[in-house]
């Protein structure tokens, strides 16, 4: 894939609930992609959806900065307290935010212990941590 559509994968993932309420979606997304279609949580919610969202915030738009302009402007957003948004959009969801491997252990066992409520997990990460094969792709 060369370019994908951000926020795409956020009314997928709405979408493959709806397709089979049985089962549970996983959607992982970055904090960027997220800002692009974030209402539909409020759609999953809506219906009564239960996926596990696991969002990763590392601050913005890291690909971009690694590709250019680590310090440009046009790669910041606004920081959401995203785990939180379930509560604006509605009270039937679950949601918590965590920085370490421990913490999201935690997180996805209490995910499990809710398995009525759809689940919101925030991951703080370092603006910069890209994976290797990114940074190798880039010859950084
Ligand atoms: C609709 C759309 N707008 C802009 C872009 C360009 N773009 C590609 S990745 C990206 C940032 C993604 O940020 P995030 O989801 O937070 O991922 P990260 O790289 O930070 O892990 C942008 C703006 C795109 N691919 N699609």
């Amino acid at each position: 894939m060369l370019w994908g559509s951000i926020g795409y994968s956020v009314r997928s993932a709405l979408g493959c609930a709806i397709a089979a309420p049985q089962r549970r979606s996983i959607l992982l997304v970055g904090d960027g992609s997220f800002q692009m279609t974030a209402q539909e949580l409020s759609t999953m919610l809506r219906y009564d959806l239960k996926p596990i969202i696991i969002l990763i915030n590392n601050d913005g738009y890291t690909i971009e900065r690694d590709i250019h302009g680590e310090k440009m402007p046009y790669n910041d957003i606004q920081p959401w307290k995203y785990h939180k948004l379930h509560e604006v959009f509605g009270n039937n969801g679950w949601g918590v935010k965590v920085a370490t491997e421990a913490e999201l252990e935690s997180a996805l066992l209490s995910s499990e212990q809710n398995r009525d409520k759809l689940a919101f997990i925030e991951i703080v990460m370092d603006k910069m941590d890209s994976p290797k094969v990114i940074l190798e792709m880039l010859q950084k």
